[in-house]
């Protein structure tokens, strides 16, 4: 039995300089702000895995049933104040830091995020095992451990350059590599048939090596666990083997099979169809399904009751390969019969849809499939040709149903729809808003629906009010607890007794001083990150997602540009002060999102250089968004943007993390947007613009964007200014083609439809703001009603409803 360096009777602060002795190798009063994060890091590891080693043995002991969320994402962020928080340790440790002149906001801004993913879906993930933890669900996270992340956005000259994320470089203290745990992963090569049995002669061989992130409950002892898989090339390719001459060819080769694990596609919404996309996919997957298996064999003797013991989650369908690979594994190496492998996937796994746009559906070309999973490709034929017969004597005759129906698209080259395998191959398929499950029944999955009614549901998404609230927001945290206790954490729905509040001018105005105080913060970040002073007595108008033409930043920027022509014309009008703030990543390959990151740049240059506009307005560009620019971006925030055209967002997560933060939001009729509508009332929120089914008859009838370039003058002034080049002078075609594609080129996502009534709206925006309490209370009710939008109800209802795991703890 090891004896322990820092027995836990020890102060933090003594903690914390032993840790800083004997773990990062420092004298306690030499240390930099980096060792002392490191060493705060170590006192909360060293507790997060006595509680981690207990909930282990739990699970085990009661051979619980277990959800496995399989994502290509985990957008997870800095770890150790969320940590310090789940343990109780924040004020210790802040009382720790202190001796050493530290405080803990900036020791844990040391830390590097760890940035998994691209954006919503990515966050989602991380949300979610956050509540699966709190909730005491028996939950196992599966992903991959880039060794580089989303990578780090820089602004030169107004344009997105992109840099390597190497948030690994200097070690994380928050992984626990497993070296015992290595699974083999196959590759290419050919299938034979031997008696009926397939065997797969694969042609290579990579090794999953799995590495454990801790993931702690709040308010209770259960830890569950993120277990990211590395790349590591075979034993046979032992570099000692080679002689001199073969070294360069034989590193070369472990690159080969290591490169599977080291960058994250840094696409969101639009898939790159590569085939190292496709291996990574498989890689973690394979690996996943084989711990989860040994796992499952290790307590039971037999696979025959894996669908009682795991409930296998797919976050969209880039984990949809696991369906062929359960297949596999069952048919093919326990000996498994088609039908009853087939019965055991179906109550295995379910699946959630994050996109309805046709050209972010997940395709693989068959051949490729061939070529990198030839077995898989085998299963998959086989599930679809059984699949099609089922399918046909529902509708006899109707061949075109089948061809929408069929897991091949057979138009062009042949390629897999890995949605269709995931919707066949799951007994649950959720939407992640009630507009976004309704569409989704209606339009892509139709057919299914026809076929399946049951299938479908909804499960709109949440966020945890852990890090969203209680971490980014302390003082509107302390003012809560002052009002309704501490219990909100735990149960969001406590906000709602804020309603008591609403007359209560005591309370509105110290809900005032501390969202100036978030915005002056704020503004500090701003300058700091920008060199542009904006004034906290402005209204801070927040747009802060991945740069996307369907989340409609462009209308953002019409908007900007009508208030800049009309100050300009009418200086003296009593003009409310307002501070527009985008921040947001474009897809390196992206050339429209691109620029409009530099148009907003070259924007904000003329207006907040433009001595006769002062702080009436201001337009900044905060570089770099990601989860920590976000825990101070959202406490800030006087106005949520949430434009896109309607039918397009799926739901939006940062929608609602504005709102409980207290802004108010303007926004369409679109994902969660209703739902929060419904939940804060009609008079505090801007809803504006034209409907999803106004969308689509106006699609149908035929939109002439043209129409209202020519009859809406400032509209006009406003396309025209920009194309002309009044932005871009020493360039002034740099935009044409921008404002082209918008005018000419069928404005696909209406923006110039929904121009009049959005300016309309920022004018009744205007007019609420000019009356400081009236805007505050209804900041106060948007904030009393985000209480369904905590992630611990999503997750409440994912595992009542489709997982069937009771969280033991509530
Ligand atoms: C696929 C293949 C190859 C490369 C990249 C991809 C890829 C990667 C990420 C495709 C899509 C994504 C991300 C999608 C996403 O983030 N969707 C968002 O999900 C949120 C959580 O449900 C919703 O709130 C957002 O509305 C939705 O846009």
């Amino acid at each position: 039995m090891n004896v322990s360096a820092t027995p836990s009777t020890a102060s933090p602060a003594e903690q914390i300089n032993a840790h800083l002795l004997h773990t990062v190798g420092v004298a306690p009063d030499r240390a930099s702000p980096s060792d002392l994060m490191l060493a705060t890091a170590q006192l909360a590891r060293a507790q997060l895995s006595k509680r981690w080693v207990a909930t282990q043995e739990t699970e085990r002991s009661q051979k619980a049933r277990r959800v496995v969320y399989l994502s290509m994402e985990f957008l997870m962020g800095r770890t150790l104040s969320n940590a310090l928080a789940a343990l109780n340790l924040t004020e210790g440790a802040a009382k720790g830091l202190a001796q050493h002149a530290q405080n803990l906001e900036d020791i844990a801004s040391q830390e590097p995020d760890a940035a998994l993913g691209n954006g919503g879906l990515g966050r989602l993930a991380a949300c979610f095992l956050d509540s699966m933890a709190t909730l005491g669900l028996p939950s196992f996270g599966y992903g991959i451990r880039y060794e580089y992340g989303m990578f780090a956005q820089e602004i030169q000259q107004g344009s997105q350059m992109e840099h390597p994320d190497s948030w690994l470089k200097d070690g994380t203290p928050w992984e626990f590599p497993r070296a015992d745990l290595t699974y083999p992963v196959r590759f290419g090569g050919w299938v034979a048939h031997v008696n009926d049995k397939a065997v797969w002669k694969h042609a290579g061989e990579v090794a999953a090596k799995a590495y454990d992130m801790v993931v702690p409950g709040h308010g209770t002892d259960k830890v569950s666990t993120l277990r990211l898989w590395k790349a590591v090339a075979p034993e046979h390719i032992d570099l000692g083997a080679f002689n001199t001459g073969d070294y360069a060819r034989a590193a070369c080769a472990k690159n080969e099979y290591e490169n599977i694990s080291w960058v994250l596609y840094p696409n969101d919404s639009t898939p790159a169809g590569r085939e190292l996309r496709l291996k990574q996919e498989y890689f973690f997957v394979a690996a996943s399904m084989q711990d989860l298996i040994k796992r499952h064999l290790d307590e039971h003797p037999t696979l025959n009751n894996l669908a009682e013991h795991v409930a296998i989650h797919l976050n969209d369908t880039h984990p949809a390969i696991g369906v062929a690979e359960l297949m596999r594994i069952l048919c093919d190496e326990h000996a498994f019969d088609w039908d009853r492998a087939w019965a055991l996937c179906g109550k295995t796994f379910s699946y959630t849809n994050h996109t309805l746009m046709p050209e972010a559906l997940e395709t693989w070309p068959v051949s490729l499939l061939q070529h990198v999973l030839p077995r898989h490709l085998e299963i998959i034929f086989r599930i679809n040709k059984e699949f099609l017969d089922h399918a046909a004597r529902f509708r006899p005759g109707d061949q075109e149903f089948l061809k929408r129906l069929s897991l091949i698209d057979e138009v062009g080259e042949r390629r897999v729809r890995m949605a269709h395998l995931s919707v066949v191959g799951s007994h649950q398929v959720n939407g992640v808003s009630a507009l976004h499950s309704e569409l989704l029944v209606h339009t892509i999955f139709s057919d299914f629906a026809a076929l399946w009614p049951e299938r479908f549901t909804n499960m709109t998404n949440g966020v945890t009010p852990r890090r969203w609230l209680a971490q980014a927001n302390p003082g509107l945290s302390g003012l809560l607890d002052d009002t309704l206790g501490k219990a909100w954490r735990l149960d969001l729905t406590q906000l709602k007794r804020l309603e008591d509040r609403l007359d209560d001018a005591a309370f509105i105005e110290k809900f005032m001083v501390i969202k100036r105080a978030n915005k002056v913060r704020l503004a500090h970040y701003i300058a700091t990150t920008t060199g542009v002073q904006v004034s906290p007595d402005s209204l801070f108008d927040v747009q802060v997602k991945r740069i996307h033409e369907y989340k409609r930043q462009l209308l953002n920027v019409l908007h900007v540009v009508s208030r800049y022509q009309a100050i300009l014309a009418n200086p003296n009008a009593p003009w409310v002060p307002r501070t527009v703030i985008f921040a947001g990543k474009a897809a390196s390959s992206y050339v429209a999102a691109k620029s409009i990151i530099r148009l907003i740049h070259d924007i904000g240059q003329t207006i907040n250089n433009d001595p006769r506009v002062g702080d009436k307005l201001k337009l900044v560009f905060i570089p770099n968004y990601g989860v920590s620019v976000a825990e101070i971006i959202m406490p800030g925030a006087d106005l949520s943007e949430q434009i896109s055209t309607a039918g397009t967002e799926a739901s939006g997560t940062g929608n609602m993390k504005l709102a409980l933060n207290g802004a108010l939001t303007i926004g369409t009729d679109d994902g969660a947007n209703i739902e929060i509508r419904q939940q804060v009332g009609d008079e505090n929120i801007f809803i504006f613009g034209l409907k999803t089914p106004e969308v689509r008859q106006l699609r149908v009838e035929g939109y002439h964007p043209l129409h209202h370039y020519q009859n809406n003058p400032a509209l006009k002034a406003v396309l025209d200014a920009i194309g002309e080049g009044q932005f871009s002078p020493d360039e002034p075609e740099r935009y044409r083609a921008l404002v082209n594609s918008l005018v000419w080129g069928g404005d696909h996502y209406m923006l110039l439809a929904d121009y009049a009534s959005y300016v309309a709206t920022q004018g009744q925006v205007d007019a609420l703001y000019s009356q400081p309490a009236s805007w505050s209370q209804r900041a106060i009710r948007n904030v009393a009603g985000m209480g369904v939008f905590s992630s611990d109800r999503t997750i409440g209802e994912y595992a009542r409803d489709i997982w069937h795991i009771q969280p033991d703890n509530h």
